[in-house]
């Protein structure tokens, strides 16, 4: 049947978090913001929030079996994938009708929560390492998981590497290891599949996050769906993991869940972002009494996509605004990548406070200083001559720096930050505030 709307379809057999971090949450999202259509079989439901696992009820294995059946029989899945799997009876369902059903099949084995809480029983262990990694295309384990399957020890990279070996000797055509658990700046996720070796660096986030397994087993689940091989499945969650575990989210009092939308939520804003700094360039163009404050080397105004992390995901004037006789003159639109040095500004205050996304760059004097002072807002500078050689030289990024240090030495982000410029810079002055609109609105509360 020819689909108007092709989407693969996907399985997760896997527990309910309440928290919505980890567990079929997590994967339904995963599968969602990988245009794949989530389906799920689930196989206890667990009250937890981000602080802990206060209980666990499990399906009984007929629902279990029951609901991947009537998933399997009535739509042409792709792709399968296991999570939680909390009693004999639940892995032997599983084993049971995947063994009719045959879908490439990613085994996320789940043995305790972040918080070190208990997800599977002692005799469901079992069955899963004898009987449910063997069906496995890929199987997913921690340290201690990857520990406890294989029988030894994990305490670098080698030893990854031996687990790993012994793992695959089950059955499995792949194992990757995640690193995460293993001490160092860095993570090293290792894969071996068909005797070869893949390792995966990235750096360590320095939070205790929620849900990153299930996130990423359900993403090599969905790109599999998509008719990608194992290594480019893989290779592809990896890249997802990396916005997902950058823009985690702060919604309880505990371990952080990942972000599964964070890259969408980013793409989906390009147009409202253009247009609010053509917005923005209409109101300055409409104003004279900025004519006096453009700076002399042009007047910048820019605001950043939401989540973003690069310069080109900025968007500023296109040529910059200049004086003109009687107004001040936008000589382009609104374009991404077109200002590194706001892009500078946006991105340090970003660091601190991801709801200041925009700025305007206004020539500086200490009446323009004083004026904003009066009007209530917060102002605070940096001092050119205090750069260090390294940022002057090798970094080459004085706004980057200027703004961490005026930040710092205000514990937040100000709305204003100048410095007084030295010799060849001229002395500048950036407002800064939630849209390109919002700095606009700011000046001209302190101008008119
Ligand atoms: O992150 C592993 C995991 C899987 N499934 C469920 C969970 C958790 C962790 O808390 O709750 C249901």
């Amino acid at each position: 049947m020819y689909q108007r709307f092709p989407i693969p379809v996907s399985i997760t057999i896997a527990g309910s978090d309440s928290s919505g971090g980890a567990g079929i949450e997590a994967d339904l999202k995963t599968f969602a913001a990988l245009n794949t259509y989530g389906t799920c079989a689930i196989t206890a439901v667990t009250i937890q929030d981000t602080q802990g696992v206060y209980g666990v009820h499990p399906i009984p294995g007929i629902d279990i079996q029951r609901q991947i059946e009537v998933v399997l029989g009535d739509a042409a899945v792709k792709s399968a994938k296991t999570g939680m799997l909390y009693t004999r009876e639940a892995v032997e369902a599983v084993v049971r009708t995947l063994d009719k059903h045959r879908v490439p099949l990613v085994v996320d084995p789940i043995f305790r929560a972040g918080s070190g809480d208990l997800l599977i029983k002692k005799d469901a262990k079992t069955v899963l390492i004898k009987k449910l990694i063997p069906e496995a295309l890929v199987v997913t384990p921690n340290i201690f998981e990857a520990e406890e399957i294989s029988g030894i020890k994990i305490k670098n990279i080698d030893d990854m590497k031996k687990a790993g070996k012994i793992i695959a000797k089950l059955g499995n055509e792949a194992v990757i290891i995640k690193g995460g658990h293993l001490e160092g700046g860095t993570i090293i996720d290792f894969m071996h599949y068909s005797s070869k070796s893949k390792y995966y660096t990235k750096p360590r986030a320095e939070i205790k996050l929620h849900g990153t397994g299930c996130t990423f087993s359900a993403a090599i689940t969905a790109f599999l769906a998509h008719g990608c091989n194992l290594i480019e499945s893989v290779d592809n969650a990896e890249l997802f993991m990396l916005d997902a575990v950058t823009y985690s989210l702060e919604v309880g009092k505990g371990r952080r869940p990942v972000n599964q939308f964070a890259a969408i939520y980013r793409e989906i804003d390009r147009p409202n972002t253009l247009g609010n700094v053509n917005s923005a360039i209409k109101m300055i163009e409409n104003h004279p009494e900025f004519l006096p404050h453009i700076a002399n080397v042009g007047t910048q105004v820019a605001m950043a996509l939401p989540y973003a992390s690069e310069f080109w995901q900025i968007a500023a004037v296109q040529g910059r605004i200049k004086k003109a006789a009687k107004k001040p003159k936008a000589l382009g639109s609104a374009k991404f990548g077109v200002s590194t040095h706001m892009a500078s500004v946006i991105l340090t205050a970003m660091k601190y406070n991801p709801n200041v996304r925009a700025a305007i760059n206004l020539h500086y004097t200490p009446e323009l200083v004083e004026a904003f002072k009066k009007s209530g807002f917060t102002v605070t500078s940096f001092d050119r001559k205090k750069e260090p050689m390294r940022v002057k030289t090798i970094e080459g990024n004085t706004l980057a720096w200027g703004t961490d240090q005026a930040i710092r030495k205000l514990g937040k982000v100000p709305d204003v930050i100048f410095d007084v410029g030295e010799l060849g810079k001229e002395p500048m002055l950036r407002v800064l505030g939630l849209s390109a609109t919002d700095v606009v609105t700011k000046t001209l509360k302190v101008l008119c």
